[in-house]
């Protein structure tokens, strides 16, 4: 990535770190990606996203806000991209999955937080991530504890925050609550924006990101097949570029390899040597560009065919209906779409247990991998009962609890293995 200094420049980075972290990551997803055999010819094309994703990316963003548009950056998949399409917005992830300046986010956070949240501080406070920078509006959410106050403290540091309050039970209010506080978005989003949603604009939205969930969806279920057309490092990373590259282009370029897929399935032309043992990972969401995991998995003889997670499956399992004719259809339609999103931080959470045994049948998985990052007590909590579950149900499941560090690669791979090792039967 080359070209971009001046832009990097006046969004305010520090030129030197974010060179050394580009650097850092450009020789990492080289190492992961470009290292696997047989990868689909359609996969370039997300190579290509990812060269240019503080580059070229951001630059498109700087051109719409020169258009007036307004850069919408969030951290869950709670906040609804439908809605920030509908007033003609642009919807950027900032979750970050990197170990950059914790040292900085550890001056004003405690240690014991999640490496998701010291990350995103660390990248902010490091400046070092665009995103965040050609953010109008940066949109947090009342989920774990850790977020929820978390972005108290990144309030000053950020030009507009918003905070959207989320239910943490799947009752009658709690389903109220989601409606209401997605009406008050609304008119936050009207508010910068100047713009109003109408039913138009906002069935546009839904249609948008209804094409891009099934897209994935598709790739998902060209995952079943046997031998597996795609690694799941792969997917995944297909997975993260979905929340931040354009839409319509992801969408397309989605369908594209997709079609591709197909034709691999009908010559019988795999990713990994016959006889792979099939993994689901399900747990903490990987945002780009935590890959650790997942290349573990994949480089000790398995191959992970789902994700049970919002960087996956939970965070695009399911459609919003287009029923109805007025914006308070359209408006219920998408509070029902997500208040099924089956997050820890909701108590009791049955159906998230049952979604991850409906993947392993699905995918004809012959284990389970629960991935916690430590401190995130939602997962880990939930992960014990579900280990007893999954196990008095005959699914093995390892539980792995890990954060960004490399320190603990050679004893994850060593558990890993043996798991792999237990599973093949
Ligand atoms: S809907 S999973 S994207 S909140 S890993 S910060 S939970 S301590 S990310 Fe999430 Fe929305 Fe839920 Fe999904 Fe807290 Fe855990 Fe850290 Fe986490």
């Amino acid at each position: 990535m080359s070209g971009y200094n001046q832009m990097w420049s006046e969004l305010g980075l520090d030129l030197e770190a974010h060179d050394a972290l580009l650097s850092v990551l450009g020789d990492s997803y080289h190492n992961i990606f470009m290292t696997q055999k047989n990868r689909p010819e359609g996969m370039k094309y997300f190579d290509f996203v990812m060269s240019e994703v503080h580059g070229l990316r951001i630059k498109e963003l700087m051109d719409a806000k020169t258009q007036g548009k307004k850069v919408i950056g969030s951290y869950c998949v709670f906040v609804p991209e439908e809605l920030i399409i509908a007033v003609d917005g642009i919807s950027v992830g900032l979750c970050a999955g990197a170990e950059f300046n914790f040292e900085g986010a550890e001056q004003i956070l405690p240690r014991n937080l999640c490496a998701l949240i010291k990350s995103a501080f660390g990248f902010k406070l490091g400046r070092v991530c665009p995103y965040i920078e050609a953010c109008d509006l940066v949109v947090g959410e009342n989920t774990c504890d850790g977020k929820k106050k978390a972005y108290e403290v990144l309030s000053p540091y950020v030009k507009d925050l918003y905070v959207v309050d989320l239910p943490q039970t799947k009752s009658n209010a709690g389903k109220m609550l989601l409606k209401e506080e997605y009406l008050k978005f609304i008119a936050k989003l009207e508010e910068i924006s100047g713009k109003k949603i109408t039913y138009e604009n906002l069935r546009k939205g839904i249609d948008i990101v209804n094409a891009k969930r099934k897209a994935v969806l598709r790739l998902a279920e060209l995952r079943k097949s046997n031998p597996i057309p795609i690694s799941g490092l792969d997917s995944l990373l297909i997975n993260q570029v979905f929340f931040y590259d354009d839409p319509v282009r992801f969408t397309n370029s989605v369908n594209a390899l997709c079609d591709e897929l197909v034709e691999r399935i009908k010559r019988g032309e795999g990713v990994f040597p016959e006889g792979t043992v099939r993994v689901i990972v399900s747990g903490c969401p990987m945002a780009v560009p935590n890959w650790k995991v997942p290349y573990i998995v994949e480089t000790s003889g398995a191959a992970i065919v789902g994700e049970e997670s919002c960087v996956g499956e939970r965070g695009t399992r399911w459609l919003t209906e287009t029923k109805g004719s007025t914006v308070e259809d359209l408006v219920e339609n998408i509070t029902d779409r997500y208040f099924k999103i089956d997050c820890a931080i909701f108590t009791p959470n049955h159906s998230r247990l049952e979604h991850i045994k409906e993947m392993f049948e699905r995918y004809n998985a012959k284990g389970l991998i629960h991935y916690n990052l430590q401190f995130c007590q939602p997962y880990i909590i939930e992960s014990g009962h579900f280990e007893t579950d999954l196990e008095n149900s005959n699914i093995p499941t390892l539980r792995l609890e890990t954060d960004y560090s490399q320190e603990d690669i050679g004893q994850l791979k060593t558990r890993v293995e043996a798991f792999i090792e237990r599973i093949k039967g």
